[in-house]
């Protein structure tokens, strides 16, 4: 790979020949009326191989645990490919072939250096969620590849440690793409994690990516959309279907990720047991927070210990009590591991409150808007100013929730007013996510302040369908 190139230059074209070249390229829909038409709903009902929601008292399949990737070479090619997903194979999409993608790991000064190969017939580029990064390497829709050509990623992550992300953002097309399996997880490591009585790598740190998913008559993944978001009618826990991980009788630190398009989970154990809250988005906490319940909406992220050590040759269940959704079966055996549940975690500075008038107020609209305004492309939207410390306030009329994320920095939240009425510990600390249900208004202080953090980037509903359908806006950071 060349990095002496340009950032604009890095994006080149491959010569294709045969299947990837002329005449595939499926249309990109500007036409948001395409999201309206769901089509027959064919998965309800019983059709062969369709993977039951819960039970029916069948064996369960071992979790599949992604392999360890570090991005600072290789690549990353976005292609069709059929794989197990648990006691049988489905043609999904992949990162490399695999579902979810690699987990990419770093450590806090690390560098991705991936070259992004779209091996799709639609266009496509990756976006880096929850990462601080120039506009070059936001994976904005303006940089969309098309099928067969490259985009090659290079910047340095310099943030502190979390478990962000990454998955396509072209538009109009991102919905498609998640859920036909295009996402994975990227973790970043640092001197602070590292210095905390907590589990780091395998065997007691695993990644989850939660999400729903529906399977057409012949058991491939099907997307179909609806303007109201998408909802599959089953789940998958890291690619797999009806997941149990074994684990020894050992506090467990899970890094949750709810990947799906649209649906929210409300996380509890079967048990009653707290989880112990220690992290989210933007990573750790100021301390440890433990809770029965854990409402997690599109695209965000916890960082949870689960005491096993009193549970030993019993079955814990991560269960979703909206749908009653037992999403992984935890097989504790009976080898007893000592672990810590610490309790002092981090040390976070407040964003100094400028005040309790928004400098700027977005109304989420319908399920298409933002401030009454579908997504245009070539507006470069309202403009930041670098360093000042920001009151926002999120609104909507209606059609929530909308998972509002936010590009280019974390935010801390402020107040919810309305709905739900209040502040949950999963919101404290660094967010890039907030859920805004209707009747709420939630403020957030915000600051755009990292160093490489300039030009044009993304704030827009994580509700993969309102995304695509334009409830996103630019914005331009100076
Ligand atoms: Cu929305």
């Amino acid at each position: 790979m060349d990095r002496t190139l340009s950032p604009v230059s890095r994006r080149y074209f491959v010569r294709t020949a045969g299947a990837l070249g002329a005449g595939l390229v499926l249309g990109c829909g500007d036409d948001p009326t395409r999201l309206v038409s769901p089509g027959p709903d064919l998965a309800k009902g019983g059709e062969k191989g369709k993977p039951g929601g819960n039970g029916g008292g069948g064996t369960r399949n071992a979790l599949k645990i992604p392999t360890v990737v570090d991005p600072r070479t290789g690549s990353l090619t976005v292609s069709p490919a059929s794989l197990d997903v648990g006691g049988r194979n489905a043609t999904v999409w992949a990162y490399n072939g695999q579902f979810p993608g690699p987990t990419l790991v770093v450590q806090a000064g690390g560098e991705n250096n991936l070259r992004l190969i779209n091996g799709l017939q639609q266009e496509t580029i990756t976006h880096w969620h929850g990462m601080l990064v120039d506009d070059l390497n936001d994976g904005h829709p303006r940089h969309a590849i098309a099928p067969g050509e490259w985009f090659d990623y290079s910047f340095t992550v310099n943030q502190r440690a979390t478990m962000n992300w990454y998955h396509p953002h072209p538009h109009t097309l991102t919905g498609e793409q998640v859920a036909m399996g295009l996402a994975g997880a990227f973790i970043i490591r640092d001197k602070e994690e590292a210095g905390l009585d907590i589990p780091v790598g395998p065997p007691h740190e695993v990644p989850l990516i939660i999400r729903d998913a529906s399977f057409d008559r012949n058991g491939d993944m099907e997307y179909k959309p609806r303007s109201g978001g998408f909802e599959g009618d089953t789940f998958l826990v890291n690619g797999t279907l009806e997941p149990k991980l074994s684990v020894d009788a050992a506090v467990y630190r899970f890094r949750i990720l709810n990947g799906s398009n649209a649906r929210i989970y409300r996380l509890a154990l079967s048990t009653g047991d707290d989880f112990h809250l220690i992290g989210n988005d933007g990573g750790l906490l100021a301390s440890r927070v433990d809770v029965a319940e854990i409402t997690l909406a599109p695209a965000e992220r916890v960082d949870v210990l689960v005491d096993l050590t009193r549970r030993p040759s019993q079955s814990v269940m991560l269960r979703d009590l909206d749908t009653g959704w037992d999403l992984l079966e935890l097989e504790v055996n009976d080898t007893r591991v000592d672990g810590s549940i610490p309790t002092g975690l981090s040390t976070l500075a407040p964003l100094t409150d400028p005040g309790p008038q928004p400098a700027r107020e977005f109304s989420f609209d319908g399920m298409s808007k933002i401030n009454g305004k579908v997504y245009d492309m070539a507006d470069p939207g309202f403009t930041v100013q670098k360093g000042v410390t920001e009151r926002w306030r999120f609104t909507t009329r209606g059609n929530a929730p909308h998972p509002v994320h936010v590009h280019g920095a974390y935010f801390q939240v402020a107040s919810r007013v309305g709905g739900r009425g209040e502040l949950f510990p999963w919101e404290y600390g660094w967010k890039d996510t907030v859920l805004l249900e209707d009747g709420e208004t939630v403020d957030v202080l915000i600051r755009f302040d990292h160093s490489a953090v300039s030009g044009l980037y993304l704030m827009h509903c994580h509700k993969l369908e309102h995304e695509d359908m334009g409830m996103m806006t630019n914005f331009t950071v100076e």
